[in-house]
């Protein structure tokens, strides 16, 4: 493993002080965290904000908000002496993991569920090397396998159930309250297995312990209305939505979720694929940002309460999970592609744009 040039920039070199890292941790990075707040005029008054500002978590080095927690997890792997890394996937988590364990040059070992993880992230799985299982099966079942796997065979599991994801995950909300300030009224954030939501509390709480945020957010967890089962208060079998990122139907942190809305008088709600959608292509066209559908739904579930007027004023933050590289078939399927064939001329540029 090669160390970062010049200063050194990731999560372990930045948040060690509240990171469970010892001497022996080796300090892993590919320049993860440090992600851009970017303020969005267009939308904030859409939702009934006095400001709304995005996390761009789709700016980390796999393009997905898992690279935080990720670094950590694979960093005390190694540190454990485990020689392979295990996850089960909608897909970023398997990016990420393959990513550092390509880095550590350890074995990655990611359960898919079959023909449901979108072409980048697949993609990326393959580039990194790792070995690939298609599960007949979904999520759900793909993380049961793994964890029995991962207690029967010398292999660490890297899903959110390992509590250092969690550790890596909450300096996201540090993030926030250094940029801000203090901590933002409102968090609104996609709910799939419900590690990132768990982690986001844990570390606004955090914050405000250690003085760096004067009150906590009120947690905003919005899930997909066809993979909802922390909405209905059940687990839902057979969960669908264009958002395959957080097609979940039960989700392992989900005492984890329930605690960060119940703690910060929050909610979880549902939004529909119509709403998702609609989110992302507004985000695109906009604000310039391209996300994945499932990073839309934070967005989609303030244009909602907005539109129901529950929303009066106060500043918040949504979480973009992802980047709309990712998928890119959901992508073409959105956007009508604005094209027109023209000759390589000056003149044959003008004839087609009609100047
Ligand atoms: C873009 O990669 O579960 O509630 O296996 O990829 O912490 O699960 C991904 C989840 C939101 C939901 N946005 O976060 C996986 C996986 C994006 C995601 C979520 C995911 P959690």
């Amino acid at each position: 493993m090669s160390v970062a040039a010049g200063k050194p920039r990731g999560v372990l070199f930045r948040w060690a002080e509240i990171l469970p890292l010892t001497e022996k941790t080796p300090r892993l990075t590919l320049g993860e965290g440090d992600t851009p707040l970017v303020r969005s005029v267009a939308l904030e008054g859409l939702c009934g904000l006095d400001e709304l500002w995005l996390k761009l978590e789709s700016c980390n080095p796999t393009g997905s908000f898992k690279d935080r927690g990720m670094v950590v997890a694979v960093a005390k792997a190694v540190e454990s002496g485990a020689k392979a890394i295990m996850c089960a996937s909608t897909g970023n988590t398997s990016a990420s993991a393959a990513a550092y364990a390509a880095r550590c040059g350890i074995d990655c070992f990611v359960l898919v569920p079959g023909g449901k993880v979108a072409a980048g992230k697949m993609a990326q799985a393959v580039a990194f090397g790792s070995r690939i299982l298609e599960v007949e099966g979904n999520f759900d079942q793909a993380l049961n396998a793994a964890r029995e796997l991962t207690a029967k065979h010398p292999v660490a599991l890297v899903n959110s159930v390992n509590p250092n994801r969690i550790a890596g995950q909450k300096t996201a909300a540090f993030e926030i309250c250094e940029a801000l300030g203090d901590a933002p009224g409102l968090l609104a954030i996609p709910v799939g297995n419900a590690g990132n939501i768990t982690a986001y509390w844990q570390g606004f709480c955090e914050c405000a312990e250690r003085g760096l945020a004067n009150a906590h957010p009120r947690m905003m967890g919005f899930q997909a209305a066809g993979a909802a089962p922390i909405v209905l208060g059940e687990k839902v079998e057979r969960p669908q939505t264009v958002a395959s990122a957080i097609r979940i139907g039960n989700p392992a942190s989900w005492k984890g979720a329930t605690s960060a809305r119940d703690e910060s008088g929050g909610l979880i709600a549902a939004v529909t694929d119509e709403e998702i959608l609609e989110a992302y292509r507004l985000l695109a066209r906009r604000e310039g940002l391209f996300v994945e559908p499932a990073s839309a739904a934070g967005v989609a579930g303030l244009l909602k309460l907005g539109r129901e007027g529950r929303l009066r004023g106060g500043r918040a933050v949504a979480v973009l999970t992802g980047n709309g590289l990712k998928d890119p078939d959901t992508a073409a399927a959105q956007h009508t592609p604005d094209i027109t064939r023209a000759e390589a001329t000056v003149e044959g540029v003008e004839r087609a744009l009609g100047w």
